[in-house]
């Protein structure tokens, strides 16, 4: 079976993982944990006499000055076990001393002096204590960072317009970073399976944007992200503990505009489908040719982008050529640890490539509050706008709400709930038709997704999960004759994720 061929494609991965473990150096290896960021010094510690004291470890990098005594830590016993001294459980407590020990592997921010935990894809902020997945290592003055997700999926979607397919997609990232004098120097590399699935992507009810020829658009399908989804350097320079100036640039990168993209953020990236929002919010993730630069005061940023406002074209595995033809702004505040805030703004200027004489301005607020609760669980939910003004054309909003609660790390349930104004879903029948002048016809749909995955340890830090997922729709009655009076779409997965 087809789904057989996409569990196989895993093992390489598996593989270039465990090698990437073996030829690491003993002592600068340092096996990763997942850590959500500090808490406030204000703020209880964990319960600690729940948990059994561990064996000291030899081979543990700790052996440095400080213990992690106050380094509570890491939800596998293979990873509490390698770090003696450290309390299992959430991560409260773990302040930005914690790891004296061994400082070298602890990684700050990008763009600003604040744990690592709050940064996202491109230059955008989720909580504090969104909880930092990956692999750590330090090479000499580098620290390197690696993260992996990837889901094979069974993919039906029902009614008239669905239709089956088997794909695997997710992402492979890599960072590095190093301090220079009172700045730091940053480098990301974000790569995507998605291409070879092909370049009409996935059936996707009620999803539209981009092309897989050139000539027609994809409409109830979901475009696969290029290859190359983000190779981005940045800069910051310290102004005082709290603030800092930094610039980014990336080919392809991602412009400060909307939220944190879905497979980035804490309360989507569990979910193997695009959100039908994707253009709405987030599909300037992947955009060839960005730069941007900012002021972080504590905890708020403010930043400004040009980029190419071409969305990528069908060609999923080149670099495209850089232009920076379009503009937006962001302003982002994380007001407690558990908030991040953003409203932004940008002028695309034609992003479609089957529709080049219109451009479009766009509008997102988004909110996302993650917390973790109890002794290993954790919630995360986003709630986010976005307008889309094309010009010439109509003004079309976009509304989504996503949840994920992971339990024990094993177990996590998840839904997203959408509610769009769309205009391209009968583009292609009225593409036939006599041209009429007006402006196109606006449908309000919703969609709702609702699943669970439960997780098995495969390896240290790599975990194997099964899950599905069920999406139910609520479409105008015009739409009714085309999508059925009442489809209903499945998806079932396997994931390998590296954390
Ligand atoms: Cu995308």
């Amino acid at each position: 079976m087809r789904l057989v061929f996409a569990v196989s494609c895993f093992l390489p991965l598996t593989f270039a993982y465990a090698s990437a473990q073996e030829a690491m150096p003993k002592d600068m290896h340092h096996d990763h944990h997942e850590h959500a960021a500090p808490a406030s010094p204000k703020k209880e510690s964990a319960p600690e006499s729940k948990q059994p004291k561990k064996p000291a470890d030899e081979k543990s990098g700790d052996k440095k000055t400080t213990p992690h005594s106050n380094h509570i830590h890491g939800r596998t016993k293979s990873s509490t076990a390698k770090h003696q001294g450290h309390k299992a459980g959430m991560h409260e407590g773990h302040r930005e001393a914690m790891h004296q020990g061994h400082m070298a592997h602890e990684m700050k921010g990008f763009l600003g002096p604040y744990p690592m935990n709050r940064e996202a894809s491109g230059t955008s902020w989720l909580p504090d204590t969104t909880p930092h997945e990956g692999i750590h290592q330090t090479y000499g003055d580098w620290m390197l960072m690696e993260h992996a997700l990837i889901n094979g999926v069974y993919d039906h979607q029902g009614g008239p317009r669905g239709g089956d397919k088997a794909f695997v997609g997710g992402m492979v990232m890599g960072m590095a970073e190093r301090i220079v004098g009172d700045g730091t120097l940053g480098f990301r590399a974000m790569l995507s399976p998605d291409p070879f699935m092909g370049a009409n992507g996935y059936p996707l009810l009620l999803a539209t944007g981009e092309t897989a020829d050139g000539r027609t658009p994809l409409i109830d399908r979901q475009h696969p992200h290029d290859l190359f989804m983000e190779l981005a350097g940045s800069y910051s320079h310290k102004l005082s503990p709290t603030s800092s100036v930094f610039v980014y640039a990336g080919l392809p990168g991602e412009p400060a505009l909307g939220p944190a993209a879905f497979m980035h953020r804490t309360s989507g990236v569990d979910i193997p489908e695009a959100p039908i929002t994707h253009h709405w919010l987030d599909s300037t993730h992947i955009t060839f040719g960005v730069v941007t630069a900012g002021l972080i005061l504590d905890n708020w940023k403010i930043e400004a982008s040009a980029f190419r406002g071409r969305e990528p074209d069908q060609h999923r595995f080149d670099v495209e050529e850089p232009k920076l033809d379009s503009y937006s702004a962001r302003l982002t505040w994380n007001p407690i640890r558990e908030l991040s805030l953003q409203v932004s703004a940008g002028h695309l200027h034609s992003p479609e490539q089957l529709s080049p004489e219109v451009n479009e301005d766009r509008i997102t607020a988004s909110a996302t509050y993650t917390q973790p609760f109890g002794q290993n669980n954790l919630w995360s939910t986003t709630f986010a706008w976005g307008r889309k003004m094309n010009h010439p054309g109509n003004t079309l909003d976009g509304f989504l709400l996503e949840s994920e609660v992971i339990f024990n790390r094993t177990y996590t349930l998840f839904m997203r709930a959408e509610r769009v104004a769309e205009d391209e879903l009968l583009e292609n029948m009225i593409a036939g038709m006599p041209e009429t002048g007006g402006p196109l016809p606006v449908f309000t749909v919703n969609k709702v997704s609702i699943g669970g995955i439960y997780d098995v340890p495969v390896a240290d830090h790599l975990k194997l999960g099964i899950g599905g997922l069920v999406s139910k729709y609520a479409l105008p009655s015009a739409l009714k004759p085309f999508y059925g009076s009442d489809p209903t779409s499945f998806m079932v997965f396997l994931r390998l994720k590296l954390s």
